[in-house]
């Protein structure tokens, strides 16, 4: 069982959640994620791993959920509340989910399975108070959670975590970056990731510190909650940091005064998920006082790598393996080379995740033959700090800290009737880190607004291409495989 109750009946009386309906003690986080525990099992004395996926917007709610399906012995499935219907039914059907907990604002959207026998359609409201029962006794080495991320592959896999794996992930940055119960964050982060689930909201849960809900970004509502005075820890991706300073930059002198005096009492601010811009790191240092502290990360892994806590922050640089986790640079041949030398970033370490769901072979492929995890990230170390230099993969596409799989938007567009090839990369971008375009061969003229609409009812929108070319044909090479370093070129 998870460490994360055991601490949470230290500070019984605190405030553990700030949402939009109020303000919830850890006794009101325990209490009712015990109802949602008994809740699911009913009858039965544990959940044995079944799936239990859940589309709730992050609040009191949402943790109560996932802390009650950890407690009630089920692999936590957090759905995105801004997928479509296609996108939210691959999470549920591949997960073979037979739970689905649904908050009143995504009832109509999940409405299809309300009548589905094969799962369990619950209510957030149906959670009632009932007398407390014992709990399963659940071994740590259990799955906990699926989290789903693109690859190399077309479709999204889903990353399986242990209990065990959880709790090494949480406890490592909890030690590294100093959390502790004085502690108040702002959580604004999608809640279907790993950041915003490990490192800022399970971190801040397990010290005894509180964490505010902001359900969707908006640059002036970070600033009003800053100004309000109790965050000091902050956490985003680089592109928020990117809006955050844009944002500022609009405002007069003697808000912006304001606001940078309020910044420089901050504990910590860390960015993560993408890389860093020097300008912003920069920039965000004269506004702030801080020098964001710079890590890197992935879902199957948690944190790996980061800059200190204590000692230089280096810009454009990500920092040394976090406490615990295990980091070496290889070859293409999995052979492992000195750090000064560009590599692939392999990791070892309890954080490791256990598999991809159902997916014995992408598992195995993921891993060298002596169970070190390829990241498929290139690094480089320079006096002592690890530096990213890039991906193996061009069909990784990570936008405003999303990975998107290029491979997953071409099979999608070549499903449109007047689309007959198509390739799609990520070029520069300063804003989003990168940005998602495609290039299309068609059959005949196409209309981009209406193409746009029918994209979006069958991806997210933050996968969708902002730019589209007509071309007549796709750069490619001798053997005739489509040259995306060209077809970048032609954006
Ligand atoms: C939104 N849009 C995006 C986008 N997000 N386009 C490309 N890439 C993205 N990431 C589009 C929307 O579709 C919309 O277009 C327009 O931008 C404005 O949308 P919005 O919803 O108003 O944007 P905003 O709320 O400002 O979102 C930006 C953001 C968001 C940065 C807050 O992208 C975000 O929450 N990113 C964080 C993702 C994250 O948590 N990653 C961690 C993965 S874990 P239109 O046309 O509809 O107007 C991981 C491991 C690790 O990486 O190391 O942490
Ligand atoms: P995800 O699969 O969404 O968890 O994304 C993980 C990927 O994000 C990593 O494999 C890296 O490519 C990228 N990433 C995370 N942190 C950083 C960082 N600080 N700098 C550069 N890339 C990063």
């Amino acid at each position: 069982m998870l460490n994360l109750f055991e601490k949470g009946k230290k500070y019984k009386e605190k405030i553990a959640i700030v949402d939009e309906k109020g303000a919830y003690s850890y006794e009101n986080l325990l209490e009712k994620s015990q109802e949602v525990a008994n809740s699911l099992l009913e009858k039965e004395i544990d959940l044995k791993e079944k799936r239990v996926a859940f589309l709730v917007s992050p609040s009191f709610d949402y943790i109560s959920i996932q802390w009650g399906i950890w407690q009630a012995g089920g692999i936590a499935v957090p759905l995105c509340v801004s997928y479509p219907f296609p996108s939210l039914q691959y999470v549920i059907e591949d997960t073979q989910a037979e739970y689905l907990i649904v908050a009143p604002e995504f009832e109509e959207i999940l409405s299809p399975y309300r009548k589905d026998s094969s799962i369990k359609f619950i209510r957030v409201q149906d959670f009632q108070a009932s007398a407390k029962r014992k709990l399963p006794e659940i071994s740590k080495d259990r799955g906990g959670m699926i989290l789903y991320t693109s690859g190399t592959t077309s479709l999204p896999k889903g990353v399986l975590t242990t209990h065990a794996n959880i709790e090494a992930q949480i406890s490592t940055l909890v030690d590294a970056w100093g959390w502790n119960p004085s502690d108040y964050t702002l959580s604004l982060l999608p809640l279907h990731h790993v950041h915003g689930i490990i490192n800022v909201n399970s971190c801040a849960l397990w010290s005894g510190a509180t964490v505010e809900f902001l359900p969707y970004f908006d640059a002036q509502a970070v600033f009003e909650i800053f100004m309000k005075g109790r965050v000091n820890v902050f956490m985003a991706v680089p592109t928020i940091y990117f809006k955050l300073i844009a944002y500022y930059d609009t405002l007069s002198e003697e808000e912006q005064i304001a606001i940078t005096e309020r910044l420089k009492t901050f504990r910590l601010m860390v960015s993560g998920s993408a890389a860093l811009p020097i300008s912003v790191m920069e920039r965000w240092h004269q506004i702030s006082g801080h020098y964001l502290l710079e890590r890197y990360g992935m879902t199957e892994i948690g944190m790996a790598i980061s800059n200190p806590y204590h000692g230089e922050r280096r810009a454009g640089h990500i920092g040394q393996a976090l406490k615990g986790v295990e980091v070496r640079l290889c070859d293409e041949q999995d052979n492992e080379i000195p750090l000064d030398q560009p590599g692939e970033i392999q990791i070892k370490g309890p954080s490791v995740f256990k598999a991809y769901w159902k997916k014995a072979e992408a598992t195995a492929k993921a891993f060298t033959v002596d169970g070190w995890f390829k990241t498929g990230d290139i690094a480089v170390m320079e006096d002592g700090y690890f530096k990213i230099l890039g991906r193996d993969s061009i069909d990784i596409i990570k936008s405003g800290g999303y990975k998107i799989s290029a491979l997953e938007i071409e099979e999608v567009l070549r499903t449109h009737s007047s689309i007959k090839d198509c390739g799609v990369v990520g070029i520069p971008d300063e804003e989003w880190g990168e940005k998602v375009v495609a290039a299309l061969v068609t059959e005949e003229a196409i209309d981009i607004e209406a193409l746009n609409h029918w994209i979006r009812g069958k991806m997210p929108a933050y996968k969708i291409p902002r730019k589209y070319l007509i071309v007549d044909d796709l750069p490619r090479n001798t053997m005739g495989k489509v040259t995306k370093n060209e077809l970048k070129k032609l954006f």
